[in-house]
Formats: C-alpha cells, sequence, structure tokens
C-alpha cells in the first residue's frame, strides 16, 4: 500500500483535493475532500459530477461530523460480561481477526460452511464483498435486508423480462416529458444514481408527473394525476392501467409487434381488469385509473421511476411485473428521455460464486422455494432471512452458529424484531463491524470499527446495475484503527489460509475494471474521480433483448419455466380490510411504513446532531379527522399496534393521507438513550411487522407496506 496519497498531502499546512464519491446513501454524489495535515477539512459536493453538480443533501453535508463523530468505534472490542450486558474490553486486530478465523474454521469443521451466514445492510460499497468472502469460504448463506425487499425484485425480474435493467434516462439531451412515480419518493431518497438532484433538475423541464402514493408528498403536491392509493395493492392498479392501455388501442403498436412475445396472452389476460374493477380495490377512482393511463401512454417520452413500496409485499414479482409493462408496452424503452439500458462501464465484480458446488447452492437457506432470491432466476443469489432466522432460534432446517453482520443494524431494520433479538441472543457467535455502536453491536462477542466512506478505497457504477457512471471512491483519510470491510475481509481469507479471495482490494477492483467497458485500472480512476460513459439508444435494434425468445417477454418464459405465473396478477395483502375483515374489526387502520427522510439513512445518523436538530422525533402520519377520533393532537407521543406489538411515534397531521391509513417511520433508535437498548424498542416500526408467511412464491418478500394497525394517544409518562 502507498504511504500518501497525493504529492501535497504530505507537505505540513498544505491542503489536498481528493476526487471521491459520496457513499452515505444510494445516490453516489461525486464529492471533494479537502485534506489537510491528514485531517478531512472540508466536504463539498464535484461541481463536475453530472448526478449532483456541485450540490450535497443534509446527510452529505455534515460528512465530517459523521467521520470525526466522538462516539465513533475506533478499535476492536470483545465481550466481557454476559452476552447484551453492554460490558467490553478493548482488544487488537490481531488478538480480533485470530479469534474470528478460529472460531470460523472450528465451526466450519464441526457444522460445514453453511452454518456460517453473513448479513450486510443496503447499498454499501462492500456488499458484494460480504458474498465474495462467504463463497471464498464455502458458505453459500450471506443476506442483506435489500434483496428480498428492496431493488432486487426489480433487478431480477427485469432481466428475465428484459433482459436487462432499465434506469430513467434524466441526462440525456432529450427530457422526458412524463414522468410516473409509482411507490417512490425520490425527493427525499436518492435512489441508486439518480441523485434527488438529478430528479429535481428534471422538473424544471416540466414534463407531466404523475405519482402513485398514498401520502401527498412534495412530488404528489406537485403532480398533474396523484393517485392515492391504497397500500399493498399497486398490483390491481397497474393491472388496471394495462386494461386501459390495451383495450383503448393506446399502445405503441409497431414497437409491440417487433419487439414484444406475448401481447396477445396480456391482452386477453386484463381484459377484465376495469378501472371499475380496481376502484374499491385499490380506493383510486375509475376516472382517474383513465386519465394516468392515458397520460402515460399518450406523452412521449414517457419515464417510469419506482421504488421500494412495491418490494414490500408478498405480491411484489408480480406487481413489479406487472408496473413495469406500462413502459414496455407504450415503447418507452431504450429510447431518448425514457427508459434505457446502461453501458456497463463498471464490470462483474468478481463475486467467486463459481466456488460453490450445486450441492452447496442447494443448501442455501431458502433455496427449496424462493428461485428468484436464492436460485436460478437470481442475479446474486441470497439467503432467506426468515429461514436464517430460523435456523439460528431453532436450528432448523440446520444449525446456523456463527453470524457475521457487517453494515447493518439488524433490530430495527429486518421484520418482527421481537424474534430476530430472539436469534442474535441464541446463536453461537456474533461478530458486528459498524461505524457505531449500535443496539444489534451491543449483542455481539467481537465488534469491530469500520472505516467511513472517505477512509476507504472503492468504486461505483451509477445508476446501479446500469454503470453509465464510473466513480472511484478514495481513501483521504484515517481514523483510529478503523479499517474498511474489504480489508477485513482480505485480511481474513488470508488468516484462514483460504485458497480463494485473498487478493487485495485494489486486486480485486481491478479484476472489476477489467470486465468493464471504462478500460482503466483504479489508480487512473482514482486520478480521474468519474468517467461518464457515452450513450448509445435502441440497442436492441442491433442484438435484441437478452430473453430466451430475444424480445420483451410480456408472457414470462422464464417464469414458466420455474414454475411461476407468467402472467402478472393482483393478490390481496395477507391482512386487509377486504382479505381478514375480523382483524379489520379490532385493527382498522391501514399501516404503511417507512417512507424515506431527507435526514437519515435507514436506521443511521441518529448521532449527527446538526441532523437530528433538523429532525428530532419519530413521526408517523395521520389524517385530522382520525387523530380527532382517538383525541390525538400534533406533535403528541401517539401507540401504533398491530396484531404483533405495539410502539410510539409523534402525530403528524396531515390531509395528505386517507383517514384509513397511517403511515410510520422505520429505522429508529436513539444514541443519545443509555445503552445497551438505546431506546430501540420505543418507537421500532419492524414490532408491528411480521416475518411469517405468506412469502412472495419467487422472491420470499414479506409484508411491510400493507398491515392493519390501530392508535392511541400515549401519555407522556408511558
Ligand atoms: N418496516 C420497514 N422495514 C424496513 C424498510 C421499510 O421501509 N419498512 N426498508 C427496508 C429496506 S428497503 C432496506 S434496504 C433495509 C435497510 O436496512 P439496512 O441496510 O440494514 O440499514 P441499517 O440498519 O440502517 O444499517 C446500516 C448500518 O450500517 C452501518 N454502516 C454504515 N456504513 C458502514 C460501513 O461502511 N461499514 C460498516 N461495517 N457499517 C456501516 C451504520 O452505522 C448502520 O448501523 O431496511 C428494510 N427494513
Ligand atoms: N435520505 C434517505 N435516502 C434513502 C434512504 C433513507 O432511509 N433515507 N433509504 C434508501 C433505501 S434502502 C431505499 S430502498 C430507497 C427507497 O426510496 P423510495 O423508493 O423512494 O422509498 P420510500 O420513501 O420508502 O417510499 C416511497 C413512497 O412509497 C409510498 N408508499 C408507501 N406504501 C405504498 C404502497 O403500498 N404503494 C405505493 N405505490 N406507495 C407506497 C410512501 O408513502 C413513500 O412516499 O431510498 C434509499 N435512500
Ligand atoms: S444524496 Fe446521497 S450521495 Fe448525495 S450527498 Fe446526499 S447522502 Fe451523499
Ligand atoms: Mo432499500
Amino acid at each position: 500500500m502507498e504511504r500518501d496519497r497525493g504529492a501535497t498531502a504530505a507537505t505540513p499546512g498544505t491542503t489536498h483535493v481528493f476526487k471521491s464519491v459520496c457513499r452515505s446513501c444510494h445516490g453516489g454524489c461525486g464529492a471533494l475532500l479537502h485534506v489537510r495535515d491528514g485531517e478531512l477539512i472540508k466536504v463539498e459536493g464535484d461541481p463536475a459530477s453530472p448526478l449532483n453538480r456541485g450540490r450535497l443533501c443534509p446527510i452529505g453535508t455534515v460528512t465530517r461530523d459523521l467521520v470525526y463523530h466522538p462516539d465513533r468505534l475506533k478499535h476492536p472490542l470483545k465481550r466481557v460480561g454476559p452476552r447484551g450486558s453492554g460490558k467490553w474490553q478493548r482488544i487488537t486486530w490481531d488478538e480480533a481477526l485470530d479469534t474470528i478465523a478460529g472460531k470460523l474454521l472450528e465451526i466450519r469443521e464441526e457444522f460445514g460452511p453453511e452454518a456460517i451466514a453473513l448479513g450486510t445492510g443496503t447499498g454499501r460499497h462492500h456488499i458484494r464483498w460480504v458474498s465474495r468472502f462467504g463463497h471464498a469460504l464455502g458458505t453459500p448463506n450471506w443476506c442483506e435486508p435489500g434483496f428480498a425487499q428492496c431493488f432486487h425484485p426489480r433487478v431480477n425480474t427485469c432481466l428475465l423480462t428484459f433482459g436487462d435493467f432499465p434506469v430513467g434516462d434524466f441526462t440525456g439531451d432529450v427530457k422526458p416529458q412524463c414522468i410516473l412515480y409509482w411507490g417512490h419518493n425520490p425527493l427525499n431518497s436518492g435512489p441508486d444514481g439518480e441523485t434527488r438532484f438529478v430528479v429535481r433538475d428534471s422538473l424544471s423541464d416540466n414534463p407531466k408527473v404523475i405519482v402513485v402514493d398514498p401520502r401527498q408528498t412534495e412530488l404528489a403536491k406537485r403532480a398533474d394525476l396523484w393517485l392515492r392509493v391504497r397500500p399493498g395493492t399497486d398490483d390491481a392498479l397497474a393491472l388496471a392501467m394495462l386494461h386501459v392501455i390495451i383495450g383503448e388501442g393506446l399502445y405503441d403498436a409497431p414497437f409491440v409487434e417487433k419487439n414484444t412475445y406475448g401481447f396477445d396472452a396480456l391482452a386477453a389476460h386484463v381484459k377484465p381488469y376495469t378501472p371499475e374493477w380496481a376502484e374499491p380495490i385499490t380506493w383510486v377512482a375509475a376516472d382517474q385509473v383513465r386519465a394516468a393511463a392515458r397520460m402515460f401512454a399518450q406523452t412521449r417520452p414517457a419515464m417510469m421511476e419506482w421504488g421500494c413500496a412495491l418490494e414490500h409485499t408478498p405480491n411484489c414479482i408480480q406487481t413489479v411485473r406487472a408496473v413495469s409493462l406500462l413502459p414496455a408496452i407504450t415503447g418507452n424503452v431504450d429510447v431518448p428521455g425514457a427508459w434505457v439500458f446502461g453501458m456497463k462501464g463498471l464490470g462483474r465484480f468478481p463475486s467467486l460464486i463459481e466456488n460453490l458446488t450445486p450441492e452447496v447452492h442447494a443448501k442455501r437457506l431458502g433455496a427449496d422455494r424462493f428461485k428468484m432470491l436464492c436460485g436460478e432466476g437470481a442475479d446474486l443469489p441470497a439467503a432467506h432471512i426468515p429461514t436464517l432466522i430460523q435456523a439460528m432460534r431453532e436450528g432448523k432446517p440446520y444449525p446456523v452458529k456463527a453470524f457475521l453482520i457487517f453494515g447493518n443494524n439488524t433490530l430495527t431494520t429486518y421484520a418482527n424484531s421481537a424474534q430476530v433479538y430472539d436469534a442474535l441472543m441464541k446463536v453461537d457467535f456474533l461478530v458486528n463491524a459498524d461505524l457505531f455502536m449500535t443496539p444489534t453491536a451491543e449483542l455481539a462477542d467481537i465488534v469491530l470499527p469500520a472505516a467511513s466512506w472517505p477512509e476507504l478505497d472503492q468504486l461505483a457504477g451509477l445508476p446501479t446495475i446500469s454503470g453509465n457512471v464510473v466513480l472511484a471512491q478514495q481513501r483521504a483519510v484515517r481514523v483510529g484503527e478503523c479499517k474498511s470491510d474489504e480489508e477485513i475481509f482480505v485480511e481474513l481469507a488470508r488468516r484462514m489460509n483460504l485458497e480463494v479471495g485473498t487478493e487485495s482490494v485494489e486486486e480485486v477492483l481491478n479484476q472489476q475494471l477489467a470486465q468493464g467497458a471504462v478500460g482503466l485500472s483504479f489508480r487512473e480512476m482514482r486520478e480521474k474521480g468519474f468517467v461518464t460513459l457515452p450513450m448509445k439508444y435502441r440497442k436492441y435494434e442491433d442484438s435484441g433483448f437478452r430473453t430466451p425468445t430475444g424480445k420483451i417477454e410480456l408472457y414470462s418464459t422464464r417464469l414458466e419455466q420455474m414454475g411461476y405465473a407468467p402472467l402478472p396478477y393482483y393478490e390481496e395483502p395477507p391482512e386487509s380490510p377486504l382479505r381478514t375483515p375480523d382483524v379489520a374489526a379490532e385493527f382498522p387502520l391501514v399501516l404503511t411504513t417507512g417512507g424515506r427522510i431527507p435526514f437519515f439513512f435507514n436506521s443511521e445518523h441518529r448521532q449527527l446532531s446538526r441532523l437530528r436538530k433538523a429532525y428530532r422525533h419519530p413521526r408517523a402520519e395521520i389524517h385530522p379527522d382520525t387523530a380527532a377520533r382517538h383525541g390525538i393532537a400534533e406533535g403528541d407521543w401517539m401507540w401504533i399496534e398491530t396484531r404483533r406489538g405495539r410502539m410510539r411515534q409523534k402525530a403528524k397531521l396531515t390531509t395528505g393521507i386517507d383517514p384509513r391509513v397511517i403511515s410510520a417511520e422505520h429505522g429508529w433508535w436513539f444514541p443519545d438513550e443509555p445503552g445497551p437498548e438505546y431506546g430501540v424498542w420505543k418507537a421500532n416500526v419492524n414490532l408491528l411487522t411480521d416475518n411469517q408467511p405468506p412469502y412472495d412464491p419467487a422472491m420470499g418478500t414479506y409484508q411491510l407496506r400493507a398491515l392493519l394497525c390501530r392508535v392511541s394517544k400515549a401519555e407522556e409518562t408511558e
């Protein structure tokens, strides 16, 4: 490893500016890191970056506060009291890594490699390194709460339907004339590479905007049409829109004729799904469904941008399929200003999956059921989280003895937190690498101090999967004894004498670049900061679509082959006023969870006082009429209760939500409250969710967005 980065960095008193990329959310804004005497003195948006043009959001702005926060973990710790007692002792990296390596070898020997599971968090720079390390040591069991619940249902479904993953062409010369935002609030959430800035900028070109969201978000306020859908019924809404577009002949007939497979079957299939059929299911008026379908189909180019709300249901694959067919039949695919397939600047990450035999693949937890999460239908197969929790708690279908968590606050983001807590208490060996001590890390045997993004080398290809822009993230500073997750994996692989997975971080990044289209080494990438690839449209005219039929599969032959429905269907959420009226009698309100907050990333950033000042408390949205019925006023603490449990958040009264719906925030714990719990049971929305069946048959997804609840006023003293 080089001693110093940047010739001037070594000269005392001079400032060196490193080009990098913010990784505090999925967004990937270009960032300039100003370093003097080894200290990060300023972080600013890179004016040259096409993703943010010099701007940073509130989270990116306080990067220095994150890097130098006094609560950062700065050296490895080992637990000295009983699990969860909060008693820790500082240890050396040597002791930490030797202990982990020794324990993993022991477990692998006695119970087989599959008894070791790895967990990580969403959008992390090191996410692919987690599976790589797992594959190197021979276990198929790695997981991430975003694999069955977020983004990957869209990725895997689109790979089957389109042969590639389409993204919005926000930055091309032709601007979208109509944008449909479906279950997505990108002004807050900075999605996968189309940063909130790009989305905001696109509004100044004055496109028609359609928003499908139970809440009146800022985007919904700006929209020409806002469809206030009942949570969990997007499948029905999409089928009705397909019905209108096909029934009224508004689809792009020449495109459909030439480039799609199964149109007639789809047309026959959606015939019964009239807007009048959808109205009582979705709570969206039939004439609004028609207006939205017509606006989307009759404006060119039209773009559809979607979010994780579609993937937080046990019918997620079919929902995603149904929505994705709207751009397909209107010809808004790989054309300027619409959905496009990216240029793949960043090559495939060397995941070492080839190290697993078919027998080991078959042992992946969930592989017997969920082929699109754990098997042949998955781009990168992962374990099914509820099945993993069961293996940790009950030793079924086989015991999982070790769980290594790299960047996930498991107690806050997995469904059914109470059961997850039980699993973490039971597992023999628990390791957690994080930037901060969290309620989850408090349960570990060994805690490792991870480096934050300005402290490490990485690559990002954005938008994710598409890779039109390749960006280098680079180590500009060091904090305490923190190591990047990537470095930890390399060191563990070496200490365990694994046969593969022992190359240095830079070697692996170079391997990845060698497979992509930019044609540079990591060292060269670091100098450049980022590379934008020129966009080519209508690539299918030369090469078709990479599906079995060479066309966009409206009727999916691959889904059919795997034993799943080839045409999308509607399914009522597992608990709902229509499906379980008995439950609704006791819990009459529909609960959705997790709408993103611009000041925090999932469970992160509650330590950062500048962000907490802007957003002190967890809030749940409730209609004023509903609030009044329960004697709840603005800012009151309010109990929200489901069949699983209860927790409280502060009431935020708004007419921008249906009186029958509640929307609660996710990710809450309170670093400012005493450990080891840090208030994790107070406002944790996953005390209300369930990880029990039904699951999406192909993806294993559970319900996070359409549950039944009731509310009441919580007294200050409770
Ligand atoms: N009810 C409900 N539950 C949800 C959701 C919802 O909407 N509703 N959303 C779901 C979705 S879409 C997702 S993707 C998941 C997200 O869930 P996760 O990805 O698990 O997010 P966090 O729990 O916030 O995990 C982030 C943790 O990683 C740490 N961290 C940050 N950077 C690094 C790093 O570089 N290295 C290491 N080692 N640690 C780091 C942070 O300090 C924090 O503790 O949550 C899911 N859970
Ligand atoms: N600042 C910030 N950025 C983030 C994150 C964060 O926590 N903070 N999280 C990251 C993660 S993990 C993800 S997955 C993305 C998510 O980013 P988005 O996809 O934008 O997800 P959300 O904001 O959770 O939900 C989008 C909208 O869906 C609506 N909604 C709720 N239920 C339903 C439903 O049943 N149907 C429909 N149609 N809409 C519904 C919500 O009201 C919300 O406005 O953001 C990422 N970026
Ligand atoms: S939008 Fe995301 S990538 Fe951009 S500055 Fe904010 S946290 Fe960083
Ligand atoms: Mo996510």
